[in-house]
């Protein structure tokens, strides 16, 4: 690969690479406002302690305030922690399935197909949270594995092997920050509205020992621009009851207390993430935990999603979500025009010629901070590499890919 630039437009070095450049966010008049419509809930589901992914509202839980001054260590030593491994779409899609046979039924067969031929995006909201704050990222860069199948964008994330062993084998003290997330979790959680867990051998308030298989997820549709997106993601819980929609969702975060400037700082570029990341599922609430260093909560903080862009604009290091979403539609439509050109001779990985068929491909796309994003095509090899010796047509399953490769 290449090297990234974030002027050049065009990488002659390779003939299926394409580098897109990133919006100048110091230049956010040039900003073309695009409208990202408010989501729309169309299903939920459940995973099981066993990692069953289940149509159910099972692992729904009710928001309840925490306990005053909770030991998110709590419970550290009795984790239940879900092995590292690639996030596949497969959850995602069987939660599509499920949306095309509502419609054929009630619309009439081929409805649920066509449905989905206007659905530019399908992907998990963490991936899409990535690609949008990707502007104001300056560390972490990030590598997706894409296919263009019936007028369909599927996004998935790519993690190398070193990534995933990394992710597998956090230093300790990074584990328990990331316990204290889902600690948190817990004391604000109850399996029954307004009425704190009672949980014999366990203090008043605890919901229950952690395990991160257990997950409830939404999956939405909205629109940014022109482009219909149906996005899937966990949420922690809802305030009162859930009736279908968005507007109880809960996302629960925790962050070390904020203790001078510097903190306040640092602060406010996180709440770029928390703002996206609940945005994109029409999660209207984040609480915030502040806890000290060895875990202990000192305050929560209630920030209503839409609000949070309000509360960092004019200050230093300030963001704007509208460089996100217009630099979030510039993307996709780039991508779009790449991954939909007509296959070239010379991508015949076999070496015989043959182009892949169009809907066949994989495209791998990096986005590396101060560099931009870059889209390549991946070879038969790459794409072995994808499949992971599974029934799969590229990253997609083949129960599904034949359902929709039209
Ligand atoms: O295993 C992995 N490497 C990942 C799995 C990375 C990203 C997502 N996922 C899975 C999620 O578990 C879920 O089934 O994909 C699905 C959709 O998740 P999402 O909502 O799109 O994920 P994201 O927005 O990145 O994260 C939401 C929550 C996190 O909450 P915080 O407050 O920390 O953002 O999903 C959880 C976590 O609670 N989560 C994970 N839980 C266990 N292992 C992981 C992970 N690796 N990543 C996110
Ligand atoms: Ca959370």
């Amino acid at each position: 690969a290449g090297r990234l630039s974030n002027n050049d437009s065009f990488d002659s070095s390779a003939l299926t690479a394409h580098n897109v450049p990133y919006p100048s966010i110091n230049n956010p008049q040039a900003v073309k406002p695009v409208p990202f419509q408010q989501p729309t809930g169309l299903l939920t589901f459940s995973y099981t302690p066993q990692r069953v992914l289940e149509f159910t509202n099972s692992a729904l839980r009710y928001y309840i305030d925490p306990p005053p001054g909770a030991d998110l260590r709590y419970g550290y030593e009795r984790w239940i922690k879900r092995p590292e491994e690639r996030t596949r779409l497969d959850g995602l899609l069987r939660a599509v399935e499920r949306v095309m046979q509502k419609a054929d039924s009630s619309a009439g067969r081929g409805s649920g197909v066509k449905w989905l031929r206007d659905i530019a995006v399908v992907t998990w909201r963490g991936i899409m949270t990535k690609i949008l704050t990707a502007p104001y990222e300056e560390r972490d860069r990030c590598e997706f594995n894409v296919m263009y199948v019936d007028r369909t964008l599927y996004i998935e994330e790519h993690l190398s092997e070193a990534r995933l062993a990394e992710k597998e084998d956090l230093p300790p003290k990074q584990r328990v920050q990331t316990y204290y997330g889902y600690s948190f979790e817990s004391w604000c959680t109850s399996s029954r509205p307004g009425v704190p867990e009672r949980i014999e051998g366990h203090p008043v308030g605890w919901g229950g020992d952690v395990d991160t298989n257990v997950q409830w997820c939404s999956v939405i549709k909205t629109k940014l621009g022109d482009n219909r997106l149906v996005i899937g993601g966990e949420v922690d819980c809802v305030r009162g009851r859930f009736d279908g929609r968005t507007d109880t969702f809960v996302e629960l975060k925790t962050s070390m207390a904020i203790r001078n400037a510097g903190d306040e700082a640092r602060f406010e570029k996180k709440l770029l993430k928390f703002y996206m990341q609940s945005f994109l599922l029409g999660v209207p609430e984040v609480v915030v935990g502040f806890r000290t260093p060895a875990g202990r909560l000192t305050t929560t903080q209630t920030f209503k999603t839409i609000q949070i862009p309000r509360l960092v604009r004019g200050k230093p290091g300030a963001w704007d979500p509208q460089i996100c979403f217009s630099w979030g539609h510039h993307f996709l439509n780039t991508l779009k025009s790449i991954v939909s050109a007509p296959a070239e001779a010379s991508e015949g990985g076999d070496g015989s010629g043959t182009p892949r068929e169009p809907s066949k491909r994989v495209w791998r796309v990096v986005l590396a901070p101060g560099d931009g994003v870059r889209v390549s095509l991946l070879d038969d090899e790459g794409i072995r590499d994808v499949e992971a010796g599974e029934d799969r047509v590229g990253i997609l399953p083949r129960w599904y890919y034949d359902q929709v490769a039209g």
